[in-house]
């Protein structure tokens, strides 16, 4: 049985004071609130993971991913953050790929199987983030696409290496433009994915693995997806920047 999982990826919003209240009523409005069967990660900005570690002490519930590293291990690459960091701090998880990542900094399939293989190499958690455009929905094999990005930037690994990887399929279309997919759009290409993993790693494997939803998710959205039976949670942008939003997103798990 997966736990499902809600991951808050802030990308590049609030300063440190807002940063360290909003993780505090999230810690206060979880104890409350939410069951220990789900497993919440906040992405904030790197600069504020060590600060914001701290605040997390009190809520077992709660890890931290970065939003990014380094596809290099170390050495002069001014303004990098390397995987090894990360670990250095406590950071259990990084997001790996993310679309704007992709579409702003180029960065490509092989490029993202080299963050993969260096977050592993240091005991951090990919959570790989793959989807396609608009375009792609309606001109292409959509889900021909979306497989071939896991097969490019994962399918080298061993099978304990990718259980150690949370898949988060977000489709550009629906990221940040208030357009959710539906609960069966998500389904099918969740589905899909799995089936993509059983036929190189095997039934057992792919039943494993956890495969998050993220693109406009909201708390009136959220109940519906997560009910899916192949979706496992989300990855949460503008949502996760409210306390109350989000808390709610959460107890919709
Ligand atoms: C997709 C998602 C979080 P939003 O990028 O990764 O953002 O929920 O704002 O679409």
């Amino acid at each position: 049985m997966r736990k499902k999982i809600v991951a808050g990826n802030w990308k590049m919003n609030k300063v440190l004071d807002e940063a360290v209240a909003l993780t505090s009523e999230l810690v206060n409005m979880a104890n409350d609130e939410v069951q220990s069967d789900v497993k919440v990660i906040l992405c904030p900005p790197s600069i504020y993971l060590t600060t914001i570690k701290k605040y997390l002490e009190s809520a077992p519930n709660f890890a931290l991913a970065a939003q990014n590293c380094s596809d290099k291990v170390s050495g002069a690459y001014t303004g990098e953050i390397s995987a090894q960091m990360l670990q250095s701090i406590g950071v259990e998880y990084v997001l790996v790929g993310h679309s704007e990542r992709r579409q702003y900094f180029n960065e490509s399939n092989a490029v993202l199987a080299e963050k993969v293989n260096t977050a592993l190499a240091n005991g951090v958690s990919p959570i790989f983030c793959c989807g396609e455009s608009l375009d792609q929905r309606q001109n292409e094999d959509y889900i021909g696409f979306v497989k071939n990005q896991i097969t490019e930037s994962l399918f080298h690994l061993s099978e304990e290496q990718l259980l150690s990887v949370i898949i988060a399929y977000e489709p550009i279309w629906a990221i940040g433009t208030g357009l959710t997919a539906s609960a069966e759009q998500a389904q099918e290409m969740h589905a899909s994915l799995r089936q993509h993993i059983a036929s190189k790693y095997g039934a057992d494997i792919a039943e494993e693995i956890s495969i998050l939803y993220g693109g406009s998710v909201t708390a009136a959205s959220a109940a519906e997806l997560f009910s899916s039976p192949d979706i496992d949670g989300g990855l949460v942008g503008g949502a996760s920047l409210k306390s109350r939003e989000f808390t709610n997103i959460i107890k919709a798990r």
